[in-house]
């Protein structure tokens, strides 16, 4: 079925998925949370696709879970439905996310982001926490990672007060890897996830499994498995391609696995 809530491209090795639900501020619902795990597991799949980038519009990235859809929900709904539990699925997709956000990336919107590899933010972006000033908390694995990705101080500034935070502040905190002037932000994401695209698929898709591990391992745990999985390297073609080619001084070819 066409998803209705989201819209998908593909340029080059890239898969862009642009939220598209405008009147709603790209508010997550149920709807576009399938829509978008469903589409991005098979996308994950494809050897032709080596990194995504998730999207909004230049007001909104996503302004949260959709609170008209949740608001009369009761706690046996919720618990039953296990509502949102389906976004698990969405950060067990081990081809790169980018996040490219201009706008509001609020609630659910933040946690959004934050379950992407990467976030690029334009000069106009906001984030935040402010379930709070609803009655409820961050759902989506917003105390956690914000928490991780910022620190406590911050995360509880945030997530108690309500607070938005700028994209300059947010590039200074830790949770945005760059900002980007609100015309170049797509042409500049694309032009990173073009480049990870442009490597050895299973190379990157290893080096992501790695880096993710640093945030729940010990360091000692953290650095051995990193070794192992270094060594396991050395029985791809792409190892012996990547290590050839600049002994040759030429441009790997990593399109054949
Ligand atoms: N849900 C549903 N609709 C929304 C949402 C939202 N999160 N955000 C905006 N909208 C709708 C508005 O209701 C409005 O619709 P309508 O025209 O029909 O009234 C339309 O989008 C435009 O919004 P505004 O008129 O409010 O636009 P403004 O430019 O005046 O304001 C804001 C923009 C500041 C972003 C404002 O819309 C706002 O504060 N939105 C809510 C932000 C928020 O509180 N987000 C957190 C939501 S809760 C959450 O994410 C918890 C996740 C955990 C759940 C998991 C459970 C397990």
């Amino acid at each position: 079925m066409k998803p209705m809530n989201i819209k998908i491209e593909q340029r080059k090795r890239v898969a862009i998925i642009t939220l598209d639900r405008p009147k709603a501020l790209n508010a997550l619902n149920t709807a576009l949370m399938q829509e978008m795990v469903s589409v991005m597991q098979k996308l994950d799949k494809d050897p032709e696709v080596g990194c995504f980038v998730i999207t909004g519009s230049e007001k909104a990235f996503a302004a949260g879970a959709d609170i008209k859809e949740m608001k009369d929900k009761s706690y046996l709904d919720m618990f039953h439905e296990d509502y949102f539990a389906g976004w698990e699925a969405f950060t067990s997709i081990r081809t790169p996310k980018i996040a490219a956000v201009s706008g509001y990336a609020l609630g659910g919107g933040c946690e959004l982001a934050m379950m992407c590899d990467i976030i690029y933010a334009s000069t106009t972006a906001k984030f935040g926490q402010p379930e709070i000033k609803l009655g409820v908390i961050p759902g989506i694995g917003g105390t956690q990672r914000l928490t991780k990705m910022v620190g406590k101080t911050k995360a509880m500034d945030l997530i108690l007060t309500g607070r938005l935070m700028n994209a300059e502040e947010a590039e200074r905190s830790g949770l945005v890897s760059r900002v980007i002037p609100s015309n170049k932000l797509i042409e500049e994401s694309l032009q990173a996830a073009e480049l990870i695209a442009s490597y050895s698929k299973t190379t990157v898709m290893i080096a992501k499994e790695a880096v993710d591990r640093a945030t729940e391992l010990s360091l000692r745990e953290g650095v051995l498995y990193e070794r192992r999985v270094f060594h396991a390297l050395f029985a791809t073609e792409h190892q012996k391609e990547g290590m050839q080619a600049f002994v040759e001084k030429r441009t790997p070819d990593f399109s054949k696995s």
